[in-house]
């Protein structure tokens, strides 16, 4: 079955239920005196997710490569750390790639049970694809919300059994300011001491390496970035004519931050009609799509303290300063 087949799977009641939230978080965003946003999480539909996965191929985004290199490299000194026997909950299954070789090492010593949780149902469907095949590893996957899966999977656990909650790629950049921590308590509420987690978050590097990594020369990101009025204009039935609105990225040193935003080229009316909604945009004015926090080491190791955990251990990639932080629950 193919990704698309399997989203022709989803009923159309939940489809109708989606696109009310999303209408809603839409205008929730748009209609506000100061500055508009969008929340980064609608980025991902099929053809966003296609095009996060080509800004990971690009030159100048070296995250992603980053995340796997460190991955590979220190796979078997994490099993060397973790206790067995282990159940591995993911936080985000994304394509399952860099996963492998976490469970290709634990799964040395015992067998694995590997939980990815994901709300989407077709990225969740690659990611059992692509890991269904490594040797003593079992996937079983959880399509829902981040905390919940992980609560149904903390109550299942049998005594005596670890839990390593894997939150990898730096998606907790995404969160806003105190909102990282906030994620993290609630991780930590659902484990109990001696449970682990692995974060993988990147660290601040030069501003001329982050400004070329989210606004690369041929346009990938900005078409991402794009993307998201052209996914408001498909589902919500909204008229956003795409080459009046322009990608920006910049750093904001004050929150360690590059942002993205769409600016708009002139003053302008957009309707969108699913929402019951229409918007002015003034010349220059912008919408705020994303934040992407860059953090340092230490930055880190006072996250886990502010949240119940103690950082054992930090593995750095030199090249792209990428870092994997495993975090014991105390
Ligand atoms: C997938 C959240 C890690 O913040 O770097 C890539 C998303 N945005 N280019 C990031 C993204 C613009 C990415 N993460």
């Amino acid at each position: 079955m193919s990704m698309l087949d399997f989203d022709v799977l989803v009923t159309e009641q939940e489809q109708a239920c989606t696109t009310r939230q999303f209408a809603e978080d839409i205008r929730a965003g748009l209609d506000r005196t100061g500055q508009k946003e969008l929340p980064s999480k609608y980025f991902y539909d099929a053809v966003g997710s296609a095009l996060f996965e080509t800004i990971s191929v690009m030159p100048e985004y070296g995250l992603t490569r980053a995340d796997e290199r460190v991955l590979r490299r220190h796979a078997g000194d994490l099993a060397e750390l973790v206790a067995a026997p282990v159940i591995v909950c993911e936080l985000g299954s994304g394509s399952g790639k860099k996963t492998r070789w976490i469970l290709e090492a634990l799964s040395r010593r015992e067998r694995v049970f590997y939980y990815p949780i994901e709300i989407s149902a077709s990225a969740l469907a690659s990611c059992e694809r692509e890991l269904a095949q490594v040797d003593g590893v079992s996937v079983l996957g959880i399509e829902s919300e981040y905390l919940d899966g992980l609560s149904e999977v903390a109550a299942k656990r049998k005594k005596g059994t670890h839990l390593l909650v894997l939150f990898l790629g730096s998606t907790i950049g995404n969160f806003d300011s105190g909102a990282d921590r906030r994620f993290l308590q609630s991780v930590r509420q659902t484990l109990i001491p001696g449970d682990s987690l692995l974060l993988g978050a990147d660290l601040v590097k030069p501003l001329d390496q982050l400004l070329a990594a989210y606004d690369d020369p041929a346009g990938v990101t900005a078409a991402f970035n794009l993307n998201l009025l052209a996914r408001i204009n498909r589902e919500l039935d909204a008229d956003f004519n795409l080459r009046q609105f322009e990608h920006v990225a910049r750093f904001n040193g004050s929150t360690s931050s590059i942002e993205m935003h769409l600016r708009s080229k002139k003053q302008q009316t957009v309707t969108i009609a699913r929402a019951e909604f229409m918007v002015q945009f003034r010349e220059g004015e912008t919408i705020w799509t994303e934040s992407s926090h860059k953090y340092s080491a230490d930055e880190l190791k006072t996250v886990a303290a502010a949240s119940g955990f103690d950082c054992k251990e930090q593995w750095i990639d030199q090249d792209w300063q990428f870092s994997e932080s495993l975090f014991i629950a105390c």
